[in-house]
């Protein structure tokens, strides 16, 4: 089994972490975004969305998209669980993960392709009208977020979650285009501090 990935991408981080936080180690390999190598017809007959990261069997067989293969890693070593336990939970840790991604990565995903320069490599055409819109929602989805964390420890509640993972890849990933967080979202500073201080946020 091995994990194709790319050290800079943020949704291949999100798998690194969570499998960092089961202490699990698999193989990776290399796949290089900005020469085009997932667009090969080698990378897309393992996902012809083209995208990574993937999950590929012994048996040449493979998963894409980053829940799908957290969620597999998750069902094989429950413990520490980061889908959450039982149902109420679950659903938490559920719509948190939902809103952080659907919400907050999204908006600095593209903002970062559409404006970025290095991201043209990706992202033709880009619509830099389209970017700014998306790099102003970003500073709303951290506020709604910043709300979260004065009232709970972790995004989804009082337990470290896939929820956390991807907003802390999501927040690290505004570098890239220098999305500063607004000073006063306090909350989100601690969660972030404390979050970024955990081992696995190295992988
Ligand atoms: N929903 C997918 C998103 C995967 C994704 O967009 N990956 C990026 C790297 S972070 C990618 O491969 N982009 C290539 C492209 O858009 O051409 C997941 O969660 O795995």
């Amino acid at each position: 089994m091995k994990l194709i990935d790319q050290p800079k991408a943020p949704n291949p981080r999100r798998v690194r972490i969570f499998l960092a936080e089961k202490g699990i180690t698999i193989a990776t390999e290399p796949l290089d975004l900005m020469k085009g190598e997932h667009r090969s017809s080698g990378f897309t007959a393992l996902n012809p969305y083209q995208t990574i990261p993937v999950l590929v069997f012994d048996d040449g067989s493979a998963i894409s998209e980053s829940v799908a293969i957290c969620r597999y890693f998750e069902e094989l070593h429950p413990e520490p669980a980061l889908f959450g336990i039982g149902a109420r939970e679950r659903a938490d840790v559920e719509m948190w993960n939902r809103r952080i991604e659907l919400g907050l990565y999204f908006r600095v995903a593209q903002a970062t392709r559409h404006l970025h320069p290095a991201m043209a490599a990706i992202e033709s055409p880009q619509v830099a009208e389209w970017g700014e819109i998306n790099r102003n929602r970003t500073m709303e989805q951290l506020a709604l977020l910043d709300d979260q964390l004065a009232r709970h420890r972790f995004v989804a509640g009082g337990t470290y979650s896939i929820a956390d993972i991807t907003a802390l890849v999501s927040i690290d990933f505004m570098r890239l285009l220098k999305i500063e967080r607004p000073a006063g979202l306090a909350h989100l500073a601690r969660w972030h501090a404390e979050v970024s201080a955990r081992p696995s946020a190295k992988a």
